[in-house]
């Protein structure tokens, strides 16, 4: 750790806020160059702790920048972790408000809910698959709080992940009962296919993202509970929505999941 915990506390509180009033900032890099991963977690952390304070629950973790597609997008190239909430949750076929957001954009994704502990290090694809409850189809919603979507990962893990909403779809599946690695999945922007991908897309396999976290938390002493809602990264690049547009996932076995922004 390099910063304080005063300062950790400070750029919490300076993100969060962008998130609640809808307001871009510069990378927090730029006033702090020496921030370190630690920091860029622990700022994290706290934006959880502010959260929870106020009664948000939080609904489960996510991964990001899991593919080729998105690290190319965003310029990084390592996997990061982050958490979702009980408020971005949004149902399938739902609505969400352009206005509450800064500059949205939509991921295709495949979800995990586990029914063990995962517990790093050592997890692998057959570790995840052994305590994996069910797959489910998932759209998640990020939005940067920074300017145009540009940070460094150290800048974006701070912004948990620019975790914003997510939509699930109702089929869950065994993992183990579907070839997950061949799953097609196809993103429609307004009836236009804009991107498509299959599961392999992700690490080589989605339950290779899930046991990456748990490694990842693992290094921490943490590890991810049973029952736990993981999102495992986009499997295409993300792609950028307005007010007025309909957006529809569609995945192999898994069925459709779609949203409307108004
Ligand atoms: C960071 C979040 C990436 C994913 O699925 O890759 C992410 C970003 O691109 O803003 O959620
Ligand atoms: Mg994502």
């Amino acid at each position: 750790m390099s910063l304080d915990q005063a300062t950790i506390k400070k750029l919490a509180i300076h993100l969060e806020s962008a998130e609640m009033e809808r307001r871009e900032v510069t990378k927090i890099t730029d006033a702090h160059p020496e921030l370190d991963w630690m920091d860029a977690y622990a700022i994290q952390d706290e934006i959880r702790a502010i959260k929870e304070a106020r009664g948000v629950k939080v609904a489960g973790l996510k991964m990001g920048l899991t593919s080729q597609a998105k690290m190319r997008q965003m310029g990084v190239i390592d996997p990061i972790y982050g958490f979702i909430t009980d408020y971005g949750s949004v149902a399938d076929g739902g609505e969400i408000k352009t206005s509450e957001l800064i500059h949205p954009k939509v991921e295709a994704e495949i979800a995990f809910v586990t029914k063990a502990p995962l517990k790093g290090p050592g997890c692998h694809v057959g570790t995840v698959l052994a305590a994996t409850d069910f797959v489910l189809p998932a759209v998640e919603v990020i939005d940067s709080r920074y300017e145009n979507f540009r940070f460094d990962l150290k800048s974006v893990i701070a912004d948990n992940t620019s975790s914003a909403r997510y939509v699930l779809g109702g089929v869950h599946r065994t993992a183990t009962g579907i070839d997950l690695k061949n799953l097609g999945v196809v993103l429609e922007k307004n009836g236009e296919v804009v991107a498509t991908a299959s599961g392999a897309a992700v690490l080589g396999h989605p339950a290779q993202s899930v046991a990456m976290l748990a490694n990842m938390l693992g290094q921490r002493g943490r590890e991810i509970p049973a029952g736990t809602l993981i999102l495992t990264g986009g499997v295409t690049e993300a792609v950028a929505v307005e007010a007025g547009d309909v957006v529809s996932a569609r995945f192999q076995h898994l069925g459709r999941v779609s949203m409307r922004f108004s």
